[in-house]
């Protein structure tokens, strides 16, 4: 897959208000912190499309960043923030959860996890909602950067494994460095390979 080009369309409030068409979306969700806008950024090879802060919890609304002019990127609110209080936290859970059941053109979520950190409960509570609501997910571990190769490449891999206390089949895994572009190329390939699967089906239907 080739980015050629890369814009944001929306912030929205709502999936009411998000765009009205029928493009096909892949949508990025974890912790907040974890790199979702950075990483969005670093696969559109574009440094500020997607705003990233040092400071945790700042997107507070679905925005949408059309690509090739074709399909759409999604930067979701980050879950699990502690600092905001318990009210608006409760008010974003349900706002994603709704886009998540609600949007039809979601085709795949990345689900994003800190490659440095060891399974949590809420990153999990997460993952096993979207199998129980049967969403269609991967996981991408982020700022690969800040561990050696091989490090990485074990955390990830025990960090899958984590899963298979419930799961029977494991979804797709990819490690991934903003900072050093690591990833890109898979990340890209998987999105484009699944665009593909769907319009064959399209035809076939
Ligand atoms: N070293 C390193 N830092 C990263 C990486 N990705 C994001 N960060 C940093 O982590 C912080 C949060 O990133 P951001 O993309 O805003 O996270 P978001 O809240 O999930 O959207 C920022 O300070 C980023 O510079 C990465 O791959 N490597
Ligand atoms: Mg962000």
């Amino acid at each position: 897959m080739n980015i050629k080009q890369a814009q944001f369309v929306i912030s929205a409030p709502t999936v009411a208000k998000c765009p009205h068409d029928s493009k096909l979306e892949f949508a990025f969700i974890g912790r907040s912190n974890v790199g979702k806008s950075s990483l969005i950024n670093m696969l559109c090879n574009h440094k500020g499309l997607a705003k990233t802060s040092a400071t945790p919890g700042k997107t507070l609304l679905i925005n949408h960043f059309i690509i090739n002019k074709e399909w759409y990127l999604v930067d979701l609110p980050g879950y699990g923030y502690a600092k905001r209080s318990k009210v608006v936290q409760a008010q974003l859970d349900k706002m994603i959860r709704s886009y998540i059941l609600q949007r039809k053109q979601l085709v795949n979520l990345f689900v994003l996890i800190d490659v440095r950190h060891e399974q949590q409960k809420i990153d999990r509570e997460f993952i096993d909602w979207l199998g129980v609501s049967a969403i269609p997910f991967s996981i991408i571990f982020t700022k690969a950067d800040k561990l050696g190769r091989a490090k990485a490449q074990q955390n990830a891999e025990a960090w899958m494994n984590g899963l298979l206390d419930s799961w029977e089949e494991l979804p797709p895994y990819f490690i991934t460095s903003s900072e050093k572009k690591t990833g890109r190329e898979e990340v890209l390939d998987y999105i484009e390979r699944v665009m593909t699967d769907i319009n064959e089906q399209d035809r076939k239907a």
